[in-house]
């Protein structure tokens, strides 16, 4: 079993806690002290500094939210100065304003850590060449990989995202072991292996670290049946620091949060109540070492469980189950809670067809109706029409009783859906447009 830290990653819980009440006490003073907007909350809320003595008293802290992010844009929320900054990034702004982050050198540092640490559980050694297909820019995930693959010594290939063919040559040619993207781009880039022809065993791809988008346990196996590679999950956000906040070990049973730096919460996203261990809810996460911008119980929307049992691998650190979806992207049809990922979970356990899929969303007389467009494999596609409306039927048969719901399948042609070299684009709303 490989750690990157060992003694960090395996601290017993007691010196873990006793750590992080430390490092919460530090990071509630500094707040107070250095950021307005979060001051003038925890003044609004009654909550001083001085009234976090135990790690249960997180919970008197006011939550913050992405509005406080737009509220105070772009650099409001920064807790030094400028001139200890040494690094900006932020989110792609989809809805609105980006969100914008910054970094302090021992924030950079951190953040490789964190990162090494995952590509380590993945199996990174100094050996390893890896190729970080994430984009580099502004979008935390290719800088984070990059500066974690160069932490464990290994020879980083800075690809970014795009220019697919170019993407597997590398991988073929530079003996590529390990490979850092969206799980949808790797899907991208195994099409593309195929359609140049190249030969498995000329490879010596081993693993990959995905993540910046939900993917379900099916989708896992997909991954590493096609690449035939161990895949491992990576989770993060812009907000909180970028990947590396919670990473998966050889168990494949969960993301250790790396509970040194951050303290995770799950509530209950309509009440903002905190759950009992291992209730499905909100994740919430505190910083417990960023110096630039800490993060005081950062509501992430993204719904999970956490377990706080010693993991097999002898890591000590709580793990949050795969990321469901986030609430935001969280469909209810006819009054049942739809997840991309319940139907993408569904739809790969089905033969014959691609895990390439989308869900369009209408809305006819009050009623919202899904549509779920799946495309099939070549194979089945040039098959009779009757095989493709029995297909269709399995479809519709396997959605109806998995979801609850009655959906509408389209079995679309392959290659029909517009593939992403970034976050796989699942919904399409046409309730707005
Ligand atoms: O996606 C950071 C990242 C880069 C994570 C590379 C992992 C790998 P944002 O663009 O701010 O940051 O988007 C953050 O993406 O709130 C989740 O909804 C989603 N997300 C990220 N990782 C996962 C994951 C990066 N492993 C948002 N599983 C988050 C499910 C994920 N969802």
């Amino acid at each position: 079993m490989l750690y990157w830290d060992q003694k960090k990653e395996c601290m017993p819980r007691e010196q873990l806690e006793e750590l992080q009440l430390k490092r919460l006490k530090e990071t509630v003073s500094r707040v107070y002290s250095f950021v307005p907007a979060y001051k003038a909350k925890m003044d609004e809320n009654g909550v001083n500094p001085k009234d976090i003595k135990s790690l249960a008293d997180l919970k008197f802290l006011p939550f913050l939210t992405k509005q406080d992010f737009r509220d105070n844009y772009p650099f409001g929320l920064l807790a030094v100065p400028m001139r200890d900054i040494v690094r900006i990034q932020s989110s792609s702004g989809t809805t609105g304003k980006p969100t914008v982050t910054g970094y302090t050198r021992n924030d950079i540092e951190n953040w490789a850590e964190l990162m090494a640490r995952g590509l380590t559980n993945a199996g990174a050694t100094s050996d390893s060449v890896i190729q970080i297909a994430w984009g580099y820019g502004l979008f935390t995930g290719g800088l984070g990989g990059h500066y974690g693959a160069e932490k464990v010594g290994a020879a980083v290939l800075p690809a970014s995202g795009g220019n697919t063919k170019r993407q597997v040559m590398l991988m073929h040619d530079y003996g590529v072991t390990m490979l850092g993207c969206t799980p949808s781009y790797a899907l991208v880039l195994h099409e593309e292996f195929l359609r140049m022809g190249l030969e498995r065993s000329d490879l010596r791809f081993k693993s990959g670290l995905f993540g910046a988008e939900p993917w379900s346990e099916n989708m896992r196996k997909e991954i590493e049946n096609k690449w035939e590679i161990d895949a491992y999950d990576v989770y993060g956000m812009t907000e909180l620091v970028g990947p590396g906040v919670a990473t998966e070990c050889g168990c494949k049973n969960g993301l250790h949060i790396a509970e040194d730096h951050f303290i995770a919460e799950i509530i209950d996203p309509d009440t903002g109540e905190v759950l009992p261990e291992g209730s499905f809810g909100e994740l919430v996460i505190t910083s417990l070492t960023k110096e630039a911008l800490p993060i005081l119980r950062y509501r992430t929307r993204d719904l999970t469980t956490i377990n706080r049992e010693i993991c097999s691998c002898g890591r000590t650190h709580a793990r949050i189950r795969k990321i469901l979806g986030r609430s935001d992207d969280m469909l209810i049809i006819r009054g049942v809670n739809v997840f991309p990922s319940m139907v993408e979970s569904i739809l790969l356990q089905i033969p014959g067809i691609e895990p390439q899929y989308q869900l369009i969303v209408e809305r006819k007389n009050n009623l919202d109706r899904l549509e779920v467009q799946v495309e099939v494999s070549e194979k089945i596609f040039s098959d009779e029409v009757k095989k493709l409306e029995e297909l269709e039927n399995t479809i519709s048969r396997e959605l109806n009783s998995g979801l609850g719901i009655a959906v509408k399948v389209r079995l679309v042609e392959p290659q029909s859906i517009t593939r992403s070299e970034g976050k796989a684009k699942r919904i399409i709303d046409k309730r707005t447009i």
